[in-house]
């Protein structure tokens, strides 16, 4: 039996967004989701759209409670673009939007729970989108003011601030594959959206560093799925698809914002292929000119690559380079299909600490998401979920172990408090804490709910790994 140990400023908390939490109430506009869910219900699991979720906009102080009684300190959440401008055009404000925002921001200081705060969570107003999203420059131009707006409205409620969360689902979903909206594949258009969601970030870390000039407290960053990637096998073929992977994926984010620059591998086989994306020498400058200062990390589940199993002449997709590979026997939460592997978060720790100068970081997302969690109920009603615990325990070990080695990991964020909703899984995989019953929004603690907020408050586990 080991003890695993946190300092005592260890940021505790959870993690949601605002499309997924609040629901629709008095927005302005709709964002793709809302768009998508009125033309194809279908598509959504039993046909449970965003309307509702969790109802955060009316829930939110009892959610604030829940929080102090689990003992948390932190929260990450976003600003929906869709709420809090009314005309997409011209930027004008809807204060409705801006005043909830205020109550609810206001009820976490007032409560001491830190907010840590994002301002894209996949949702693209649908107007944008028609308009060609991050491909259309003007987009860029309209997701800058909006950041501002948001700095200037919500500075004096938070510190640390995030541009966006997981821009490589948005790319890798919406242009190459069909679960995000455009729901269009192209290679090239994947590169372009990619390249200019790094200059959208750059444009709101530029306006970010005028409206908070020189304060010490104030930090931005971004929210990346880091999957660390590893080889199918020791061959130069698979090696060599995993580096590519880990390039796109992984390195191309990391490096273009904590560094300003692009990985070279990756400059040197889009431009073999006539693949990059346009760009000026403005956008170049401005990336270098504006790094930041913190990463979330979402970490949920490795990136394994083999070599591609056919020959192409040229890439019309990323299998060209490389093929996603399953190892047998691997540990898999089946309720989402994603591996289960702890051990990466110590790999994660040690790139972080080693590549990009021990940038200070958080993990802003790790759950475990399971369906039908009504199985686990106990005679007095409430979610015994053990094996969500022992995920936790497990990958907090993997990261204690990597703060003790001197990895700069300030906090642990569970995706999520209270079950929200899931883009097209909808209410089908569980993540909460805390179980929510959709029709009567009723929520309960579940077991692991209990057990963060022993963690929380003591800072320390007992960790013994199961056979
Ligand atoms: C991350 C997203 C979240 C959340 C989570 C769980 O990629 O940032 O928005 O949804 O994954 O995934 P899912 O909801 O698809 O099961």
């Amino acid at each position: 039996m080991k003890k695993v140990k946190f300092n005592k400023k260890f940021y505790w908390g959870t993690a949601t967004s605002g499309p997924q939490s609040e629901g629709f109430y008095n927005k302005p506009n709709d964002s793709n989701w809302d768009h998508w869910f009125k033309e194809e219900p279908e598509r959504f699991f039993n046909q449970v759209g965003p309307e509702l979720t969790s109802n955060v906009y009316e829930k939110y102080p009892t959610d604030i409670a829940l929080m102090k009684k689990l003992n948390l300190n932190s929260i990450r959440t976003s600003i929906q673009w869709t709420r809090i401008i009314d005309d997409l055009e011209t930027s004008s404000i809807n204060q409705e939007g801006i005043n909830f925002y205020k109550r609810y921001f206001q009820e976490l200081k007032d409560n001491n729970i830190e907010l840590f705060i994002n301002l894209f969570h996949f949702d693209m107003p649908y107007e944008l989108q028609k308009i060609g999203g991050f491909e259309n420059k003007k987009v860029i131009d309209l997701y800058a003011k909006f950041a501002k707006i948001c700095f200037e409205q919500f500075g004096e409620y938070a510190d640390k601030w995030f541009t966006f969360n997981e821009p490589v689902v948005t790319v890798h979903a919406g242009y190459l594959a069909d679960y995000h909206l455009p729901q269009v594949n192209d290679l090239k258009r994947a590169i372009t959206v990619g390249f200019n969601t790094i200059v959208a970030h750059t444009r709101a870390v530029a306006e970010f560093k005028k409206v908070f000039k020189k304060d010490k407290n104030k930090q931005i960053g971004i929210i990346l799925n880091l999957t660390p990637t590893y080889p199918a096998s020791d061959s130069k073929e698979d090696i060599e698809a995993s580096k590519f992977c880990d390039a796109i994926f992984n390195k191309f984010w990391l490096d273009s914002t904590i560094k300003g620059t692009f990985p070279k591998l990756l400059v040197d086989e889009l431009t073999k292929y006539n693949l990059l994306p346009e760009y000026t020498k403005e956008d170049l400058a401005l990336i270098k000119e504006n790094k930041i200062t913190i990463v979330g990390v979402n970490y949920y589940a490795p990136s394994r690559a083999k070599a591609p199993s056919k020959k192409m002449d040229k890439p019309t997709d990323l299998s060209f380079w490389f093929e996603s590979y399953q190892m047998p026997n691997a540990r898999m939460n089946i309720y989402r299909g994603w591996e289960i592997f702890p051990d990466a978060i110590y790999d994660i720790a040690l790139n972080l600490k080693d590549n990009y100068g021990n940038i200070e970081w958080f993990i802003s997302e790790n759950g475990m998401g399971v369906e039908n969690e009504a199985r686990f109920r106990n005679e007095q009603g409430f979610i015994e979920d053990d094996y969500r615990i022992d995920f936790i325990k497990e990958h907090l070990y993997y990261l204690a172990k990597a703060i003790d080695e001197g990895a700069n990991c300030k906090g642990y964020h569970l995706w999520t408090l209270v079950d929200n909703w899931s883009w097209l899984n909808a209410y089908k995989n569980r993540y909460g804490y805390i179980e929510l019953d959709l029709p009567t929004q009723e929520r309960k603690i579940k077991k692991s709910g209990e057990f963060i907020a022993k963690v929380a408050k003591s800072g320390e586990f007992d960790f013994e790994f199961k056979k």
